[in-house]
């Protein structure tokens, strides 16, 4: 049983049995997301914005071998500090890293299938995986995807990055049949700036709303997760032309230099931290705010219709 792997934190644990109101929160975005200190600063307001409005904070994260649901400030501090130093854990890598108790920071998709064993639905983050420009070559798309096809959890995110092909990422998702929401927009955001110019499925306008989607979803037998995409605030957002410019750098040194797997991701994402200084970072971690604070309040009300 894969359970007999997993360790849900006291808190949660007892908000899980009380059918309170959690929420999942990856630690890539710590490990190999963000500089450190900012990186721990940014999870531990994360989890207090999530407790603020009103459910519980389950960071996910592989320590020494065992999934974990719900961190101390310690393990955050040492995800944060160790960075890079902590392999990056997609579906693939859990079998090796749990087999030799070894750490890992979750991915989306790692994360997605420890909430879903620990029985949460619901899961704020930044940016997901898509596929990659270049995929019809390089056949680069992110597992990310695959798991939002088949694990019941919302993702609610703030789009995706232009790293991506958004409107092959789109197709994808289509394909496999899962739910792409606006938050408040017709538009699917691009992260740091709110527009993209590829329409999303619906646009839902309210935490309520999203929460009775997904738990029709869940009762309609119809599985697989559902994607929630965030636009960020106005106030955060950057100039189009900056961004992209950065982006279409980004993607071309990757190429020139071969890099390629598991590294791409983390290389472009940080490549485009140099390129545009601090402003991306800034944006980076008001948008996980955002993220955070829409997800507590959908758990809220997700937990009002499943007790109703
Ligand atoms: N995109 C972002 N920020 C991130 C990631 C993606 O804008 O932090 C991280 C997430 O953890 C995501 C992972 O699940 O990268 C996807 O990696 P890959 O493309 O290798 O599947
Ligand atoms: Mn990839």
């Amino acid at each position: 049983m894969l359970n007999n792997y997993l360790d849900i934190s006291p808190e949660v644990r007892a908000a899980l049995d009380a059918g309170k109101p959690v929420v999942a929160l990856e630690s890539t975005i710590i490990s190999h997301g963000m500089p450190y200190p900012q990186n721990v600063e940014t999870a531990l307001n994360v989890e207090q914005l999530v407790r603020d409005s009103g459910a519980v904070p389950a960071t996910i994260a592989i320590i020494k071998g065992r999934l974990k649901a719900g961190l101390t400030r310690d393990e955050i501090d040492y995800l944060g500090k160790t960075g890079h130093g902590i392999p990056k854990a997609s579906r693939r890598d859990l079998p090796v890293l749990v087999a030799q108790g070894r750490d890992g920071a979750c991915t989306v998709t790692t994360t997605m299938i420890i909430a879903s064993l620990a029985g949460i639905s619901v899961f704020a983050t930044g940016g997901i995986g898509g596929v990659h420009r270049g995929a019809e070559t390089t056949m680069d798309i992110s597992a990310d995807l695959e798991e939002l096809a088949h694990t019941p959890v919302m993702v609610i995110c703030a789009g995706a990055k232009s790293i991506l092909d958004l409107g092959l990422t789109l197709e994808y998702l289509e394909t496999h049949g899962v739910p792409v929401i606006g938050y408040g927009t017709e538009e699917l955001p691009a992260f740091y700036t709110r527009k993209s110019g590829f329409g999303v499925d619906y646009r839902l306008d309210t935490p309520e709303e999203l929460a009775k989607a997904f738990h029709v979803q869940q009762q309609l037998g119809l599985g697989g997760g559902m994607l929630v995409t965030n636009p960020i605030p106005e106030e955060y957002s950057m100039d189009p032309a900056v961004i992209n410019g950065a982006i279409t750098r980004a993607v071309e040194e990757a190429k020139q230099l071969g890099i390629h797997g598991k590294e791409t991701t983390p290389f472009l994402l940080a490549k485009i931290k140099d390129l545009t200084g601090g402003d991306s970072l800034d944006s980076n971690i008001q948008l996980v705010y955002n993220n955070a604070r829409l997800a507590a309040k959908t758990a809220v009300a997700l937990c009002a219709l499943e007790k109703g």
